[in-house]
């Protein structure tokens, strides 16, 4: 999967591919992740990238042209299956839209600033309008690291077996399970006896009705028998 995000706030980008899990996946080759600064394809001497809005009212609204730019430079490089914009009034992300977006090849996110994108880079160029949740972020660049992470790591060969993407908490609208290590006793709050039996059959059965009894309490609106 290769991942191009287009910001003019690059720098914020600057880290969060670069660790760990994600890191691995493009080590690997199993991800590509590129930041593109908008500003290079600002149009005039001032590098402008906002203006004010048609009709009044406070903040700046990011202008169609340097999008229509960057977008139309790396569309003429390769085919893109998606070009998703990130904004708070997206539809709200989930598992199951990670799930999907998780076999395109090529995606394109665009992060908003201000108060948004003229409504025609939104006509003309958007597949898709993703949100993170409902709250407003200053930027879309830290919601599109969260969609790309939530991407990259359902990629075939990223996880490992034990860290497998299939028990994750949302995969089966489940929450996961508490967990446990060493030590088996910590200052009297012990290890549920089960866990520390062998029995994996019994083991299993803990913790599905464990992951049940927490999708009740915390998540009834998710939960299904
Ligand atoms: Cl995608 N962008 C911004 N600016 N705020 C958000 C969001 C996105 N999702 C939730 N809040």
């Amino acid at each position: 999967m290769r991942i191009d995000i287009i910001t003019c706030l690059p720098r914020l980008l600057d880290s969060p591919f670069s660790h760990s899990i994600l890191q691995r996946a493009q080590d690997k080759g199993l991800a590509e992740v590129y930041v593109h600064d908008l500003r290079e394809y600002a149009v005039n001497r001032k590098k402008q990238l906002d203006d004010y809005a048609y009709g009044g009212g406070a903040g700046m609204v990011m202008m169609i042209e340097p999008i229509d730019r960057c977008i139309s430079a790396l569309k003429a490089e390769r085919e893109y299956d998606e070009v998703i914009y990130m904004t708070p009034d997206g539809e709200q992300l989930n598992q199951g839209t990670c799930n999907e977006l998780s076999l395109r090849k090529n995606i394109i996110i665009l992060c908003g600033h201000y108060k948004g994108v003229d409504q025609r880079v939104r006509d003309a160029f958007i597949t898709r309008e993703i949100s993170i949740g409902d709250y407003v972020l200053s930027g879309g660049e830290l919601a599109a690291a969260v969609l790309s992470d939530a991407l990259i790591r359902l990629i075939p060969g990223v996880l490992s077996d034990e860290t497998s993407a299939l028990t994750d908490s949302f995969q089966d609208n489940l929450l996961a399970p508490p967990v446990y290590t060493r030590p088996a006793e910590y200052n009297g709050m012990k290890v549920p006896d089960v866990l520390l039996s062998g029995h994996a059959a019994k083991i299993e059965e803990w913790r599905h009705e464990q992951a049940v009894e927490r999708t009740k309490q915390r998540r009834p609106d998710i939960f299904k028998e």
